[in-house]
């Protein structure tokens, strides 16, 4: 279905991944449309950070390749975190491979994706079957980045959301703009101060991407994790996130 002018209220999303409906329940239960990204480098560094905002977020966005000090020690403190404060682990691998390579980096290696993830990203550049491999994790397609000069243009995103839709264990995507209602749509790029930094990231605000992208979640890096507090910016970024949904419902 064409997107709609009017936006669809999170309950009233058809959306029949079980992620998916588990990240609306988060969402509805805690007033949060926020994912904080925890592009920190070290475990205890993690562990503080998804301590202090866990109860403002619906999903801790990960990128394990970065953290020097990996472990599984690691992984299953942040299950008990997560678990107590109700969010999900979203592992930010953004796969771009052939099915079998990309089955491989999900579920072998070092970090063994498949074990402990609920969610995780994948580009949908080598089509629908690639997609196949990453069962019982809910996947995001990412059909558009947010960075200056990206590639990923119209009819790359046309074909790309042609892909997500077609692909039953996406349950959405990531995008700078407003997609079908079948898909949740999750936005990075989002900062309340900045505008943008020298490495080709831009930035928006939770109004613009709630109210004129229609987007289910924000995702916020170093708006939060740079922060002096980071759980005052994620109740901060909360409340603004929240208060830009409820507004563009009217
Ligand atoms: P920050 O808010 O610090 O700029 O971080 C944004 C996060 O979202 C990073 O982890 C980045 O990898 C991710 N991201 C993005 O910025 N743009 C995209 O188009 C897709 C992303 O996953």
């Amino acid at each position: 279905a064409p997107p709609q002018m009017k936006r669809i209220p999170l309950e009233g999303k058809k959306i029949q991944h079980p992620i998916g409906k588990k990240l609306i329940e988060f969402a509805l239960k805690k007033k949060s449309n926020l994912i904080a990204s925890a592009d920190v480098i070290t475990s205890s560094e993690l562990l503080k950070l998804a301590e202090e905002v866990g109860d403002h977020v619906v999903a801790l966005k990960l990128h394990t390749d970065i953290i020097k000090d990996f472990s599984f020690d690691l992984i299953d403190k942040l299950k008990v975190i997560a678990k107590e404060k109700e969010f999900l682990l979203f592992e930010d691998r953004k796969f771009a491979d052939i099915g079998n390579t990309q089955e491989l980096q999900f579920k072998e290696g070092v970090y063994k994706i498949a074990d402990w993830a609920d969610m995780v990203t994948a580009h949908p550049i080598a089509g629908e079957e690639s997609l196949q491999v990453f069962e019982h994790v809910g996947v995001v397609a990412i059909v558009e980045m947010s960075s200056k000069g990206t590639l990923t243009d119209d009819y790359y995103i046309t074909k790309a959301l042609n892909v997500a839709e077609n692909s039953s264990n996406v349950l959405g995507v990531v995008a700078q703009r407003q997609v079908a209602d079948e898909l949740l749509l999750f936005t990075p790029g989002v900062n309340l101060s900045s505008k943008g930094d020298t490495k080709g990231q831009q930035y928006n605000t939770p109004e613009r991407v709630f109210k004129a992208y229609h987007t289910d979640f924000m995702i916020v890096g170093r708006g939060i994790y740079q922060s002096v507090n980071a759980k005052e910016s994620a109740i901060e970024y909360q409340t603004a996130g929240w208060n830009a949904y409820l507004e563009s419902l009217n």
